[in-house]
C-alpha cells in the first residue's frame, strides 16, 4: 500500500529534485464582495485529476518536469500582515533554494507578500498583472492591505513605470486617472503586450494572474465577476507571450469554487495552472 499523498496531478517530485514549487495560500479575509477563495487550492488539487498531464498546446507533459507541491500554508485568518510575512518567508525559502515559486490563492491581497521578498532579491523587479480590476485604491474601508489595494501596495514598493496592467475593466475614475501617471494600464484586453515584452526583455518580472480577467461566461467562479472579459484562449496566448521574459515568480488567484456549481471554473483553473507550469518551467 502507498500512503495518501494529495498533490496537483503530475506534481509529485521531491523537493530536492524540483525546479518549481507550487503552494496554496488559502486566504480570503479582506474580500469585499463574495468570500470563498480560501477553498480554491484544495479544489484545484481535487479537480486536477480530471485533466491530463499532457498539454497539446505546448506538446509538453507535467510528467517530464519536476514540480513540488508544498500543499497549503496554514495562515492566520484576519491577520493580513502576518499572512503576507508568512507567504513572503515561504517564497524566500523557495528562491534561496534556487527554485521557482508559484503561489495559488486565495484572494489577490496575498500578492504583496511575495512581491516584497522578490524585490529584495531583484531590486529591478517589474510586475505584469492580468486582472479585471485596477486594485489601485489607496485603501478599502480603511484597510490598506485589502485585495482592492494590492497593486497600490506593490507600487508603494516598486514606484512608477514598473507595473503593467492588462484586461482592466473595473475601478474608480480616480484609479484610472492615477494609473495614467504611475502604471501602464491597458483596458479590456492584451493590446500592446508585445511592446511591453520588448521593453521588459531581460528584466526580472513578477507575474500576477487574477482569474477574474476572464469573461464570467467562461469563469463564473470568482468573488467579483466583471462582464466583458477575455476568453481562455486569449489569456493562454498572452501567457505564452510573456513566458519569453525572465519571470522570477508568479501567482494565480481569486478562484472561488463555490460560486460555480458546474465546476467549469475550477476545471479551467486546473488547465491554466498546468499550462503556466509548462510555460514557466525553465
Ligand atoms: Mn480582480
Amino acid at each position: 500500500m502507498n500512503k495518501n499523498v494529495h498533490t496537483f496531478i503530475g506534481c509529485d517530485a521531491e523537493y530536492t529534485e524540483s525546479k518549481m514549487v507550487i503552494f496554496g495560500a488559502p486566504y480570503d479575509s479582506t474580500t469585499s464582495f463574495r468570500p470563498g477563495t480560501r477553498f480554491a487550492s484544495t479544489a484545484i488539487r481535487n479537480e486536477s485529476f480530471g485533466i491530463e498531464t499532457y498539454s497539446p498546446y505546448q506538446d509538453k507533459d507535467l510528467e517530464d518536469i519536476n514540480v513540488f507541491d508544498a500543499g497549503d500554508i496554514e495562515l492566520p485568518f484576519g491577520n493580513t500582515s502576518k499572512t503576507l510575512d508568512m507567504l513572503g518567508d515561504t517564497v524566500r525559502q523557495i528562491v534561496d533554494d534556487g527554485k521557482f515559486p508559484l503561489m495559488i490563492g486565495g484572494e489577490h491581497s496575498i500578492t504583496a507578500g511575495p512581491v516584497k521578498v522578490m524585490l529584495e532579491k531583484y531590486p529591478d523587479l517589474h510586475i505584469i498583472q492580468f486582472d479585471a480590476h485596477t486594485d489601485l485604491r489607496d485603501e478599502y474601508l480603511g484597510v490598506k492591505e485589502s485585495h482592492a489595494s494590492v497593486i497600490k501596495r506593490c507600487w508603494d514598493m516598486l514606484g512608477d513605470g514598473r507595473i503593467f496592467q492588462f484586461g482592466i475593466r473595473s475601478g474608480q475614475r480616480e484609479e484610472f486617472e492615477w494609473a495614467k501617471e504611475h502604471t501602464h494600464l491597458q483596458k479590456f484586453n492584451f493590446d500592446g503586450l508585445e511592446d511591453v515584452i520588448e521593453q521588459l526583455k531581460g528584466k526580472p518580472v513578477y507575474f500576477t494572474l487574477d482569474l477574474d480577467v476572464l469573461d464570467p461566461s467562461e469563469f463564473p467562479g470568482t468573488g467579483t465577476p466583471e462582464a466583458g472579459g477575455v476568453r481562455f484562449m486569449e489569456l493562454l496566448r498572452a501567457i505564452e507571450k510573456i513566458s519569453v521574459l525572465n519571470i522570477v515568480a508568479a501567482d494565480m488567484n481569486e478562484l472561488c469554487p463555490l460560486y460555480d456549481q458546474s465546476g467549469q471554473s475550477t476545471a479551467l483553473a486546473c488547465k491554466l495552472l498546468r499550462e503556466i507550469m509548462l510555460y514557466f518551467y525553465k
